[in-house]
């Protein structure tokens, strides 16, 4: 088990600490060893530097570095002066502060009945044995503010935990020295054949054949991009656009800014010279930024077939999103773009896509995250700095095309199902696929 904690916050800590480059063994999770105080010291005892992590229901992370051992022998404090407790996000949202410690004499507690407990109880976070409920573990320590640790920066432990101590992970890793070698999965996490060019134009002839339901008279398939500013939307219009043209196009324009560049709703067709136009039209949409909420009005003006502007939008309604597609029998998939960012070695051959830790990782965040399963989240990398057409960047481009194009035949059977037996209700046909910013 490689543990929660991300490579960014893994690099956050590293920061912290200093002195380099750290390695982090994951020695104890209460999810999978059990909440106990006994497992957790026979765990962690005498294992040097730790980190102890929290993640609540809330989506909130932060927890206590120790340079020093925990030790039920001592039933007492350990001093360290280079303690410090942190938080890393807030409700979903990263935010990163560090909190030093103030008496150095008291930075850890360790007692055969206490899990980890750091300051004057700072943060005692449970005695003897907690059990899970429904993925909660109540913790039911305590919390006192700015006993033994500077809380600069919050007022209050709420704005860090948001007022409770459940949990639905607490992880401790044992901290060493040195990197930790990228991590490359023995077995691929998602089978899939090898990206070249035989692959391509399997996957090429396989979308061009693909037929919208004979029994519809819907024109084909509309795939709505929706996602922030800056994720990738317009981008991947040009990579699968390049995929079948065989050159990079930049019929969408794209760009960085905090703002979209993206101004309307663009509907781009492509066409081949083998087929003429395909069944599918990727629907390129404004970025929505989380300066304010997102209307939902508007969106479900969007997916019944208006087309306004979109204002802004916070990650959280995105959920809200997910339910409201359901209902309305939109399929949705996510495009995780930007992955050869997430691993140097999918940056340098985007063939390990499949078998790097870091995206698989970051494939399981994106599906807690929004809710979705793992097989609806596509590994992306579009074309951003080529100016050549690769078989590598199309392929990945086109699995997840493919997969988007069979869940919108799947959608749209299930809507002819449901029309079929309300014999004289319309249904609507349509895709959705939100853009997901990868890490
Ligand atoms: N490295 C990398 N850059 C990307 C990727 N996708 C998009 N970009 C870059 O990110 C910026 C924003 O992309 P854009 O498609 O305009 O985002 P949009 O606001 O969602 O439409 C542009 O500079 C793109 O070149 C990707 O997969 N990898
Ligand atoms: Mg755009």
């Amino acid at each position: 088990m490689a543990g929660k904690l991300s490579r960014e916050q893994k690099a956050q800590l590293e920061d912290w600490i200093g002195q380099g480059p750290k390695t982090f063994r994951l020695l104890y999770a209460i999810t999978r060893d059990g909440c106990s105080a006994q497992t957790f010291h026979t765990k962690c005892d005498k294992k040097g530097p730790t980190v102890t992590v929290f993640y609540n229901p809330s989506g909130s992370v932060y927890g206590g570095y120790t340079s020093t051992d925990w030790d039920q022998k001592i039933k007492g404090h350990s001093s360290d002066a280079a303690a410090f407790l942190f938080q890393l996000a807030f409700s979903g949202k990263k935010k990163v502060i560090r909190f030093c410690v103030k008496d150095p004499t008291k930075s850890i507690y360790s007692s055969p009945y206490c899990g980890p407990l750091f300051g004057a109880n700072d943060i005692y976070v449970f005695q003897n044995t907690v059990q899970e409920s429904n993925g909660v573990f109540k913790l039911a320590g305590i919390t006192s503010f700015s006993a033994c640790y500077k809380m600069d920066g919050v007022s209050s432990w709420a704005e860090i935990n948001n007022g409770d101590l459940d949990v639905n992970e607490l992880e401790v890793y044992q901290l060493t020295e040195g990197r930790e070698p990228d991590v490359q999965l023995e077995r691929s996490w998602r089978t899939v054949p090898d990206l070249n060019n035989k692959k391509l134009s399997e996957l090429t002839a396989a979308i061009q054949s693909q037929k919208t339901p004979g029994k519809t008279k819907m024109a084909g398939y509309r795939l709505t991009l929706i996602g922030p500013v800056g994720s990738g939307k317009s981008s991947y219009c040009n990579t699968i656009m390049t995929a079948f043209q065989g050159r990079v196009s930049h019929r969408a324009a794209c760009g960085k800014g905090d703002t979209s560049v993206t101004n309307t709703f663009h509907p781009y067709s492509v066409k081949t010279e083998a087929c003429g136009l395909l069944g599918f039209k990727l629907c390129d949409t404004r970025g929505i930024s989380d300066k304010a909420c997102l209307d939902l009005t508007e969106y479900k003006h969007l997916v019944q077939g208006h087309i306004p502007d979109l204002s802004a939008e916070i990650l959280q309604k995105i959920r809200a999103l997910k339910m409201f597609c359901i209902r309305k029998g939109v399929s949705q998939a996510v495009l995780l773009t930007h992955v050869e960012l997430i691993d140097p070695d999918v940056g340098r051959d985007l063939e390990t896509v499949f078998k790097s830790a870091q995206v698989a990782e970051s494939v399981k965040k994106v599906s807690d995250l929004i809710g979705l399963p793992r097989n609806s989240i596509h590994p992306v990398k579009n074309y951003e700095c080529e100016v050549a057409s690769n078989e590598k960047i199309n392929c990945l481009a086109l699995l997840a095309l493919q997969q988007i194009l069979y869940a919108a035949e799947d959608g749209v059977e299930n809507l002819l199902m449901k029309r079929e037996s309300a014999s004289n209700k319309t249904g609507r046909e349509l895709v959705e696929v939100c853009g997901s910013e990868c890490e």
